[in-house]
């Protein structure tokens, strides 16, 4: 089924969220029975520097809400196409799993310390029960090549190769928000809690492929990369996030409790081969994540909070 026929389909039930500062909003809804979540962000502008901008080509039609002094204020419609300046970016995800409805669904947040006690009686259990079925998007990028005509870079070594590719949150047009994410061909590393001071040159070597490629590629600099990971990721198959710096990312995506930057992640292990191992990690999880939920971590979360 083609984009356009399953938003045909879309029977809308509810507003899952929706966030006035990324002009974003979240729809649960069904096509054919099946949920299905809809993701609408409005698009940010593109303005091409050097060539001449016309605001008189960029505004269809307006009408003053009011004005004061020097001061005008309207309401506008922009001229928009398909190809170089779409109104919006929509995702969709069908069929989405209950995971996904509680991933995307506005929640309170709590601030959890992990200790590696933590880590290893509910995290690690809880990452086996993520594998399979949930990352086979990963898989079929990896050895299936779906979306393969999009790829950045490609090296298939199974223990030292990656994909760089561009990242479903992107449009790819709009450099301002470029986002691009690498996922690694090697599978014994599911998050940060895996590296130790035997993957420094293994990451090292990664960075600098990853900000040559990119800098070669896409209008970029290399200082203009924010380079990071997830922890909690929402999915455990080794990968990093690769963002303009212009970008503040949507939601929490590259917020403190969640985002660390893979220069962080290196020079800790070179100062300390297994520090993330070792080490208290804190982050910030949704009561809808399913490790909020699994018996006894709220306990030991409150423990490790309280003391
Ligand atoms: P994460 O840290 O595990 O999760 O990153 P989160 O950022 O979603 O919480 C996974 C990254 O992979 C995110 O930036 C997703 O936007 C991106 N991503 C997810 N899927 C299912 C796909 C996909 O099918 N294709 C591509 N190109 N990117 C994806």
């Amino acid at each position: 089924m083609s984009v356009n026929e399953l938003i045909a389909k879309f029977h809308f039930s509810k507003l899952l969220n929706g966030n006035p500062q990324t002009k974003s909003i979240v729809l649960l809804g069904s096509i054919d029975d099946q949920n299905a979540i809809v993701t609408i962000e409005k698009s940010h502008f593109l303005v091409d520097h050097e060539k001449d901008f016309s605001l008189a080509s960029l505004v269809q039609d307006s009408e003053i809400i009011n004005q004061n002094d020097i001061y005008y204020w309207s309401k506008v419609l922009l001229a928009q196409n398909l190809n170089d300046s779409p109104s919006a970016k929509l995702n969709l995800i069908f069929p989405a799993t209950e995971t996904h409805i509680r991933k995307y669904a506005g929640q309170n947040h709590h601030y959890v310390r992990e200790t590696p006690e933590m880590y290893n009686k509910f995290v690690v259990p809880y990452i086996e029960s993520q594998k399979g079925d949930r990352i086979k998007w990963v898989y079929n990028i990896l050895f299936e090549g779906k979306e393969s005509e999009t790829f950045v870079y490609h090296d298939t070594d199974p223990v030292t190769g990656f994909v760089l590719l561009p990242d479903m949150k992107w449009d790819t047009i709009n450099m301002e928000s470029l986002y691009l994410c690498a996922i690694v061909n090697r599978m014994d590393i599911s998050s940060v809690r895996d590296l130790n001071s035997s993957h420094i040159e293994y990451l090292v070597n990664i960075q600098k492929l990853i900000k040559k490629v990119a800098t070669e590629k896409f209008a970029v600099q290399k200082d203009e990369l924010r380079i990071f990971i997830h922890y909690q990721p929402s999915y455990y198959h080794f990968h990093l996030h690769i963002v303009n710096v212009k970008h503040p990312g949507l939601g929490d995506g590259i917020a403190v409790g969640k985002a660390i930057l893979l220069d962080d992640v290196i020079e800790n292990i070179k100062v300390t081969g297994d520090y993330y191992q070792k080490r208290t990690i804190g982050y910030l999880l949704g009561e809808n994540h399913g490790l909020w939920n699994i018996d006894g971590y709220r306990e030991a979360h409150q423990d490790s909070i309280d003391n």
